[in-house]
């Protein structure tokens, strides 16, 4: 029935499987209520006994954001109401079955549930969209005016005019899953119904995604953080997992106990003294944004003129580092070893000094990290998502790999691949939701153009994948656990106009507040948040360490909220598939079911009855830390890559081969090897003129994403504010804590600033995520910083580069 899927972007691949049970470590579900009750915790119980009136009890929920962590959260519930949030407090502080300790946000997830912003009613659009004025209806009336916008749309339009957009509220959950598109019970529902419009890749890893297949054959992870202890010198490119995983079981958690352990050296290379910088490196290197592949090709320069790149590690595992293994077909002076030494197209050498001038990191640095890195074995490259969501990412995602293997420390102990970490991940089975006859797609990001342009929209021209070109426009917008129909995606006075342009265009949001993209919706749905509601939460990222939380109902839907899963089959009764979309279950059957499949993959996994009582179920990896490649490495010629040399491919063909044939915009280039671009606002782009800073966008421990941006508590403890270095702010009479406006082409952002050295000159920050609130002249009050980011896709993957603007900054 069920499958195993990787379920997120976050997860990596499932490789190996273990069967500790923290339940058996820890002495079963007796030692839960046994080390709740040391700690002065009330005896847990199962939740229906929870909704009564009758006294303080607890349930196990959890945290299903994306935030790359499934914390569990115990929930103390007086009279229907939780009165108070605690963690994990099952095992220990070392890496070996750890607690998973819930962070600031998981803490306040009370204030998320009881929030004045919460939806209580299904309501339908009155105003012009995006007003926000709505007025109240029935369920009844709500199911048939979705139902009747369904078919009107399909009949008018055929099922590739529905669009399940992006949202990962809820990307933690089974049944309530709310992405991949995929995975969610929305498409289970549109399968029934003919199917929908699909997307490809997503908001967090569009460019890296869409350049790992060309180079490795597929996405590979680095090594698994736990693995640090093995390294003799660690270099995060753009990774920042002190803020954003955060959970005491953690990658935070996992790099904290490993720098403890073995002191090993940490270079953090990141416009901003990151967190990461400050708690876990001995050395911050700041860089302009979007400049790394620049970086690495002044790493390069110093290592090939000093002959310390690993050249037997090139010779045998790679393709295009040099003249002498180029691939049939390339043309001479086309490999990386020339492209560094100026013997390229170019001609020009990649010299620290060139590479200073580009990325501001000095040239002296540049030699001395050279050498540094080519003498440290084994020394681990990897990357965050930061460096990659930017006009040019998917050559800085290149670039990275392709220092790693420079060194050859791939495939080994302490090493790394130049990509994101991996993490153990146990085999679970996925709630099953059929098939989609559609199989067109379009990117993650480029869904706007597909509502006003889509018959420009082609395979050559924007990516269209599964099919030529679109068909159709998009007419009908399922938005669930999403903000990504407005504040998340770029550009938002231009997608506000995009949105408002088509009569015919039906957008339904389900959420659980009244975010920015739900005053966006045409039929508005509240849902039960997570405690209102049972589900599995599947794991998250964490070394070695795999979980799963059977998150209990501990409170009744508030007002009218329905669980999204009763939502859909009310929308399947009116479309007639009630029966094939619920095959006689409710919510919590599926969640039996999906349980008792998942036991036949992983068979320690406790039945639904202890599980409900034990609340967290997890097991270390029997094989200790994860080492992607490590059989690519051993023996290359029995265990290929899938590329089509089978090697790791530095300089592609099919790269080549889709710059000589794709229709790209003015300005943008794809290109075989990993080269530096000068990019749309890059730090190149004349448009410096007018808006001299390179804006990014970090994110916030304040949030996750746009989720948690409406509690008080975090807003207090950790202000929305603009990063400015202190040279940028003295130009402009700037002060920490001034008023500000942030200014392009786009709009306007008036923001707090906060003045530090913590980023570098030329670079501001805005902590991406908060809420879009314009005044009565559209400036932005609320600091969304997609307020300021543009609608223009990335080369090759047609992703979102919103860490690429240019800006102006004026005091108010
Ligand atoms: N400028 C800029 N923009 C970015 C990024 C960036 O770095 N810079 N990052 C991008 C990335 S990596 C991502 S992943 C996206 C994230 O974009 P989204 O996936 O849109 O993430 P959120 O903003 O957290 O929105 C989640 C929504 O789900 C709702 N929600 C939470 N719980 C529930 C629930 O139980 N039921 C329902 N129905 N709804 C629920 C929340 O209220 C919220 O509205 O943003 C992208 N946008
Ligand atoms: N607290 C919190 N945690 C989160 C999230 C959240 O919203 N809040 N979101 C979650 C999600 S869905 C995702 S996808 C991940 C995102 O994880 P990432 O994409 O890795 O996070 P970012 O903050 O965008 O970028 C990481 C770092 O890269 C830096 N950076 C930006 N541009 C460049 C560049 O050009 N070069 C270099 N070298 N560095 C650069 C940033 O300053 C930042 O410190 O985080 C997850 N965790
Ligand atoms: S936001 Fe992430 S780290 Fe924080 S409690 Fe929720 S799942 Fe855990
Ligand atoms: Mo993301």
């Amino acid at each position: 029935m069920t499958t195993t899927t990787p379920r997120t972007p976050l997860d990596t691949p499932v490789t190996r499987r273990s069967f500790v049970a923290w339940s058996a470590a820890a002495g079963g579900a007796a030692a839960a209520v046994g080390t709740g009750a040391r700690l002065g915790l009330l005896p847990l119980t199962p939740a229906r006994a929870a909704t009564g009136g009758d006294g303080p009890r607890q349930v196990w929920s959890a945290c299903m954001v994306n935030c790359g962590s499934r914390c569990p959260v115990l929930l103390t519930v007086e009279d229907g109401q939780i009165t108070r949030v605690d963690s994990d407090p099952t095992g220990g502080d070392d890496l070996e079955l750890p607690q998973i300790r819930a962070c600031v946000r998981g803490r306040a997830i009370r204030q998320r549930v009881h929030n004045p912003d919460r939806l209580k009613h299904p309501m339908r659009r009155v105003g012009p969209r995006g007003s926000g004025e709505f007025e109240r209806i029935s369920w009844d009336e709500a199911f048939d005016a979705v139902a009747e916008a369904l078919r009107s749309t399909i009949d008018r339009y055929g099922n590739e005019a529905v669009y399940l957009n992006y949202g990962t509220g809820v990307l933690g959950a089974t049944v309530a899953c709310s992405w991949p598109p995929a995975a969610t019970g929305v498409a289970r529902l549109m399968n029934l119904l003919g199917g929908y419009l699909n997307h490809y890749s997503d908001y967090s890893t569009a460019q890296i995604t869409t350049a790992y297949p060309f180079h490795y054959g597929e996405w590979v992870s680095g090594n698994s953080f736990d693995d640090l202890v093995n390294s003799q010198l660690v270099v995060l490119f753009g990774n920042n997992p002190h803020e954003t995983r955060m959970s005491g079981g953690g990658e935070l958690f996992v790099t904290t106990r490993a720098k403890q352990a073995s002191q090993v050296r940490t270079i953090v290379i990141d416009p901003r003294q990151s967190e990461t910088a400050v708690t876990l490196a001995d050395e911050w290197v700041p860089i302009r944004p979007n400049t790394d592949a620049a970086l690495v090709a002044g790493l390069a320069h110093v290592m090939i003129s000093e002959d310390l790149q690993d050249q037997a590690f090139l010779d045998r595992y790679c393709v295009g580092f040099d003249e002498d293994h180029l691939p049939d077909g390339a043309a001479p002076g086309s490999s990386y070893r020339s492209y560094v030494l100026g013997r390229g197209p170019d001609g020009t050498p990649k010299t620290p000094d060139w590479a200073a001038a580009i990325t501001g990191v000095p040239a002296g640095t540049i030699t001395r990290l050279a050498r540094e890195i080519a003498g440290a074995k084994p020394c681990s490259i990897n990357q965050g998502w930061g460096p990659q969501r930017h006009s040019n990412g998917e050559n800085s995602a290149r670039a990275v790999f392709t220092l790693a293997a420079m060194i050859g420390q791939i495939g080994v102990p302490g090493g790394g691949t130049g990509g994101r970490e991996a993490a153990y991940s146990m085999a679970t089975a996925a709630f099953p939701t059929l098939k989609n006859p559609v199989s067109t797609e379009v990117s993650v990001f480029n869904w706007t153009d597909a509502i006003y342009r889509h018959d420009e929209m082609t395979a050559l021209s924007d990516g269209v994948r599964g099919a030529d070109r679109l068909t159709a426009p998009i007419r009908f917008i399922w938005q669930y656990a999403g903000n990504a129909l407005v504040n998340q995606h770029a550009d938002i006075n231009r997608t506000a106009e995009i949105l408002s342009e088509p009569d015919d265009l039906t957008i339904v949001v389900i959420d659980h507040q009244m975010t920015v993209s739900a005053r966006y919706a045409d039929i508005l749905l509240p849902d039960a948040s997570t405690p209102e509601q049972v589900d599995l939460a599947q794991q998250g990222s964490a070394g070695a360490l795999g979980y799963l939380v059977l998150a209990d109902r501990a409170i009744e839907p508030m007002w009218e909220c329905r669980p999204v899963y009763d939502i859909l089959t009310g929308v399947a009764e009116r479309m007639g598939v009630a029966d094939e979309f619920t095959e006689g279950r409710s919510q919590e059957d599926w969640v039996r079911e999906v349980l008792a499949e998942t036991r036949k993959l992983t068979p320690a996994v406790p039945d639904f009855e202890t599980f409900r009582r034990q609340g967290i179920y997890k097991e270390m990896s029997p094989d200790g830390p994860v080492v992607p490649l490590a059989d690519f490495r051993a023996d290359p010629e029995a265990n290929p890559l899938s590329t089509p040399s089978g090697k790791i491919e530095i300089y592609s063909a099919a790269l080549q081969e889709i710059a000589d044939t794709w229709e790209l915009p003015e300005g943008d280039r794809v290109t075989a090897l990993p080269e530096y671009v000068e990019s749309r606002e890059g730090p190149e782009d004349p448009l410096r003129e007018r808006y001299p800073l390179q804006l990014i966008g970090h994110h916030y421990k304040s949030r996750t994403h746009s989720t948690y941006g409406n509690v008080p508590w975090l807003q207090e403890a950790h202000p929305q504010e603009m990063w400015i270095n202190p040279a940028d702010a003295a130009d402009r009479d700037v002060r920490s804590g001034d008023t500000v406006d942030v200014v392009n082409d786009r709009g306007r952002v008036r923001i707090v600033a906060r003045v530090t050295p913590r980023i570098a000159p030329g670079v501001v920050s805005i902590p991406q995520g908060a809420w879009f609130a314009p005044d009565a002249d559209g400036v932005d009050l609320g600091g969304s910083v997609n307020t300021l980011t543009s609608l223009h896709p990335s080369p090759l993957a047609k992703g979102n580069a919103q860490h690429t603007n240019l800006v102006e900054v004026t005091r108010t």
